[in-house]
């Protein structure tokens, strides 16, 4: 194990690319899927079976970790690997997108965003400094920049002068980061669906220089098409020899566009909460094993799955400990979610390196209903 963060690009087919992320805590397939553990935690899943399920990396977040328990905590007790008993890379977020979704009573100026916990309320200060200073206690391995996400639709002023500040932002970042041989820093573009936005916010990431690069801004209110659309231009101003990540998405349907249009990496709360919510995401398509018609059903939730839900139980006990609220419920139907979804990464990568990505896509949504089955 080399201890040095590198990016090998491996095959391409068309725009979609496979590669690994060499870390000192273990490779990355790409593309890649990240689990979240938002609080040192996948919810309802131990981290031995999260990496079961094909995970190479977590993603956990800046803003959680800071208020609960706290950073320096974790620090103390020997970082965030060893506190949730998980070795292998952890990605995290800056916490400025979780402060403007999660926090009431926020003041964003140049220098930072003040804010009241969602938890206690008390006051609290993230900023560029601090930020990386948090992700370095909790010892994050791919450390997010600090940036602002504006919500869409927003107009061109406000996205414009948005861009320019997480560029400033940026470059703060970068300065407050360091040197830290082994621990990669991403930049994230904005602009929102404006593609000289986007080119001009790409420039000025390149000319500061990351380890990565992501995709941000998107998934926040223009809906799938919008985002296909501005994916069609976005990855390809990001360098090719450099990871792109793709924040907070998404659907099984969008991972599979946005590899298609070049991204390496992607998260989302969806399998862990879906999971959670009874809403399973299979090969033929969105189960919601709430529904009565599965109370008599003896049959595996998807038969083609190798998770535990599905190949030691039936859809009838998936519906009754759901109905019940069992625990167990969490833990099965998270299993499978997070199973499915790292099936799903499997799949596109070992066609993208034998070609034959436009095939595999076409039968990934030949086999799946629109609505609920
Ligand atoms: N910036 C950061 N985190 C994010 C986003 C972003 O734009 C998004 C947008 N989908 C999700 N998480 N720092
Ligand atoms: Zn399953």
């Amino acid at each position: 194990m080399t201890n040095t963060f590198s990016f090998d690009l491996q095959n391409t087919d068309g725009k979609a690319r496979t590669g690994v992320i060499h870390t000192p805590r273990g490779d990355i397939r790409t593309p890649a899927f990240m689990p979240v553990g938002t609080a040192a935690t996948v919810k309802a899943m131990m981290p031995e079976s999260v990496r079961e399920t094909g995970a190479d990396i977590l993603l956990g977040n800046t803003y959680h970790l800071m208020l609960r328990p706290g950073a320096e905590r974790i620090a103390n007790l020997g970082g965030l690997h060893r506190f949730m008993n998980w070795d292998r890379p952890i990605l995290t977020d800056s916490g400025g997108f979780q402060v403007m979704s999660l926090s009431e009573l926020r003041k964003l100026t140049e220098k930072g965003v003040t804010f009241r916990s969602h938890i206690d309320g008390s006051k609290h200060f993230l900023s560029p400094e601090t930020s990386m200073e948090i992700q370095r206690l909790l010892g994050s391995d791919i450390v997010m920049c600090f940036d602002e996400c504006p919500a869409l639709p927003a107009d061109r002023t406000r996205l414009e002068e948005s861009m320019r500040m997480s560029m400033r932002w940026a470059e703060r970042s970068r300065e407050a980061f360091g040197d830290r041989p082994g621990h990669a820093l991403f930049g994230i573009q904005q602009g929102g669906l404006e593609e000289d936005l986007r080119a001009e916010s790409a420039e000025a990431l390149q000319n500061i220089g990351f380890d990565g690069y992501a995709v941000g801004g998107l998934a926040v209110g223009e809906g799938q098409q919008a985002m296909f659309d501005c994916l069609d231009f976005a990855p390809d101003q990001l360098p090719v020899d450099k990871p792109r990540y793709l924040m907070g998405v998404g659907k099984p349907d969008d991972i599979v566009g946005a590899v298609k249009r070049g991204i390496d990496m992607m998260d989302c709360v969806l399998p862990s909460r879906s999971g959670r919510t009874g809403q399973l995401f299979t090969r033929q398509g969105v189960v919601n094993i709430k529904n009565a018609r599965h109370a008599d059903d003896p049959r595996p939730l998807d038969e083609a799955c190798r998770c535990p839900a599905c190949r030691n139980y039936s859809r009838a006990y998936l519906h009754h400990v759901f109905r019940a609220q069992e625990m167990i419920s969490g833990m099965l139907l998270t299993w499978h979610n997070l199973t499915y979804f790292q099936d799903i990464m499997q799949g596109m990568r070992d066609a993208i390196a034998a070609g034959t990505f436009a095939e595999w896509e076409a039968a990934f949504h030949a086999g799946r209903a629109q609505g609920d089955i």
